[in-house]
Formats: structure tokens, sequence, C-alpha cells
């Protein structure tokens, strides 16, 4: 028999144009005086702790391919072009070059289309890939030496409510779990998504003023740190269950489908969670946040 393929570890992984602009990489045009180091040290510790030699692809799921007839995945072996974020293009402008593993999303839209899910693969070469995607696949990993996976967000809210969204976002993560294991390969899972969401509507003239930085409200605070509590105690059943709350209540990215998508892939893990940071961008609230499957990763040593 063909050995299972497995999920090694899956990483809540933000996407702020911001942690990118700070960076500094040759990739970006913009260039920082730094800025929200508290995150972007969590991102290189998340980074230190994965088992790169083990993975062989990072699958994404992004809040900002936003597709309205069914989900979508990337469906060309390489993509070559210039991201712009349209709301921060003074920050964001970054060339990318990413593989895709187009034999992997390709078994995760069939096994979603058996599920009974809408599913397409974008066979577009010139298709301009989402800044989501992007960002967070540059800091889990800026060597870029993996393929990726990329999964929109099908906007089912949109149309009909956040509860249709979590199903089918509950549904589209059991279809890649089944596609990730007869695939043989192991995989990383990000999603990439803020939590609470709300923005400040004026920017300081240095954007990177840390003076300036704060998160938009303390009840926005309150809930993020609710639903951090529950990641940290492996309470990851309840808090999809609370999810259609937390997002309404928190204005929260949540609201893509990528955090359910994740738990759901990794058949909601019962064992804690490493948290690598907490802060606030332009008055959101982020968290990077890693699961290991690995039961011998302190976080989980902890809790024995
Ligand atoms: O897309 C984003 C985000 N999710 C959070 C903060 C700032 C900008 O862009
Ligand atoms: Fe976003």
């Amino acid at each position: 028999m063909s050995k299972k393929g497995r999920i090694v570890a899956g990483a809540l992984a933000p996407h702020p144009p911001h942690l990118i602009y700070a960076e500094n990489p040759p990739q970006n045009e913009a260039k920082s005086e730094g800025g929200w180091e508290m995150l972007r040290w969590g991102y290189e510790r998340l980074h230190r702790e994965l088992p790169w030699d083990e993975i062989d692809a990072i699958i994404v799921h992004s809040p900002h391919w936003q597709t309205y007839v069914g989900t979508h995945l990337l469906g060309v072996p390489h993509f070559k072009g210039k991201s712009v974020d349209p709301i921060f293009p003074h920050l964001f402008r970054y060339n990318y070059e990413l593989d895709v593993d187009v034999e992997l999303s390709k078994a995760i839209h069939d096994a979603g289309k058996e599920a009974g899910l809408q599913m397409k693969m974008m066979t577009n070469p010139d298709y301009r890939v989402d800044y989501g995607t992007i960002i967070s696949c540059h800091l889990a990993n800026p060597k870029w030496n993996k393929p990726i996976v990329a999964i929109s967000s099908e906007r089912s809210n949109a149309y009909y409510n956040v509860d249709v969204m979590q199903e089918r976002a509950r549904a589209l993560g059991e279809a890649t779990r089944k596609a990730v294991e007869a695939s043989g390969k192991n995989v990383l899972l990000l999603s990439s998504n803020s939590l609470s969401h709300r923005h400040f509507v004026t920017e300081g003239e240095l954007p990177e003023d840390m003076s300036k930085e704060h998160i938009t409200s303390h009840m926005l605070y309150l809930w993020d740190m609710e639903l951090i509590k529950m990641m940290k105690a492996g309470r990851t059943r309840e808090m999809i269950d609370v999810m259609p709350e937390f997002t309404a209540n928190a204005i929260a990215e949540t609201d893509a489908g990528s955090l359910t998508w994740m738990m759901s892939t990794m058949g909601y893990p019962t064992y804690p969670a490493e948290v690598y940071a907490y802060g606030s961008i332009i008055g959101t609230g982020n968290a990077i946040v890693g699961w290991h499957e690995d039961p011998n990763h302190p976080v989980r040593k902890v809790a024995q």
C-alpha cells in the first residue's frame, strides 16, 4: 500500500501587507524603516519550528481570492507577476514568482466535486495571484522553495449567510484532508486571515510609526482573546461553533471561511496550539498560531 499523506502542521497566517513592507524583501518595491516587530518575529519563530524537510507542499486558503461561484484552485505550474494591494499600493508592490503543485490542486478539486461542492481549476497562465496568498506564503516561507496549492474563498456568506459559508468550508476541509491522505504527500496548511478586522480609516504620515498602532477597540481585543484562549486550550470544535458569532461581533476576516476550512482539514485538533504572536496592524487584530502534528513538539509536551 502506498504511504498515506499527512498534515504536518497548520498555521493561522495573517496577511496584512504592512508585514512585507516592514521586512523590506527584495521582491517589494516599497521600502520602510521597519515596524510590527512582534508579529514579524512571531512569523520567524513559526518558520523555525516547522519541519521543512518533511513538507512537500503548502496549501493556503485566502480571503482575497473571492469567487462567487464555487471554490477555485490555481491550476498552472508556475505564476509570475506583480501584486499590488488595492488599498495599500504605497506599501505593497511585490514581484512574485511561485510554483504550484497542480497534481495536488486537482486532487482537492476532484475530492470537493465528489463531495457535492462546486469546484473549478484556474487555468489562465496570466492570472494575477491574490495578495493574501502571496503574503502568507512569503511570511511562512520566505525562501519560496515549496510548491503551493492556493484555494479561493467562495463567498456564500454574500449570497446566503455565514452559516452556509461555514458548512461549505467544513465540507471543503474534509475533501482537502481526503485528497492529501490519498496523495501520499506531507503538507503545511495556512489559514490566511486576520482575526478582528476593523481598520482605521486614516493613516499617519509614516505607516510604520509604532507610536500610533493599537487595536481599534477594547471590545475587539476581548473577542480576539476569547478565540485565542480556545486555540491554546485545544477547544477547536467549540471555536468553530462560535465562529459565526465571533465573525459578526469582531467584524472578523474569518468571514472568508479560511480558519474553518483549516480546522476541518485538521480534524479539529484537541491539543494546544502554539501562539507565536498577537498584535494590531492599522487597528486590526492578528495572531500567528501553529498547530503541530508532532506529539513531541514542546507546546504539546507541556500539556501532557
Ligand atoms: O488585508 C488586510 C488585512 N487583512 C488586515 C490589515 C490590513 C490590510 O489588509
Ligand atoms: Fe485581508
